[in-house]
């Protein structure tokens, strides 16, 4: 059995998990905040035999885009001034994937 840990943007949430719940995978949501734009995402815990992560691949790749935000959140220190903060453009997404290892799955 395996674990994805799947971070995605909170838009793409409702999709992916119907697409998901749909084909029957079972998920867990959960709230969650990045660390360098520090806004929130959602994370995903999706338990799967090892053989269905094709197919788990395929519903996150066709539900979670690719977005540009720009975050004004990045201080600049210029010798003898105020911070002042640089906008920049980040591409979030589509989504961050970890795939663990199950040893032991147990329901009681
Ligand atoms: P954030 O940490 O808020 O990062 C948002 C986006 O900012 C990232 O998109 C990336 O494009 C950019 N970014 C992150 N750190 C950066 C840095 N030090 N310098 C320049 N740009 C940076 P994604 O890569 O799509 O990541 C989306 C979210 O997935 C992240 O939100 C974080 O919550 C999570 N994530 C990504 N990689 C991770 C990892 N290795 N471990 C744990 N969480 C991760």
């Amino acid at each position: 059995m395996k674990l994805i840990v799947c971070i995605v943007q909170d838009q793409d949430t409702h999709p992916l998990i119907e697409d998901l719940t749909e084909s029957n995978f079972r998920v867990t949501k959960l709230a969650s905040t990045g660390g360098f734009l520090k806004s929130g995402n959602t994370t995903l815990l999706i338990g799967i035999k090892a053989e269905e992560k094709e197919r788990v691949f395929e519903i996150i790749e066709k539900n979670c885009k690719t977005r540009k935000v720009t975050t004004p959140l990045i201080p600049v220190s210029i010798p003898g001034e105020t911070y002042i903060p640089q906008p920049i453009d980040v591409k979030v997404g589509g989504a961050t994937i970890f795939m663990l290892d199950v040893e032991r799955h147990i329901k009681i």
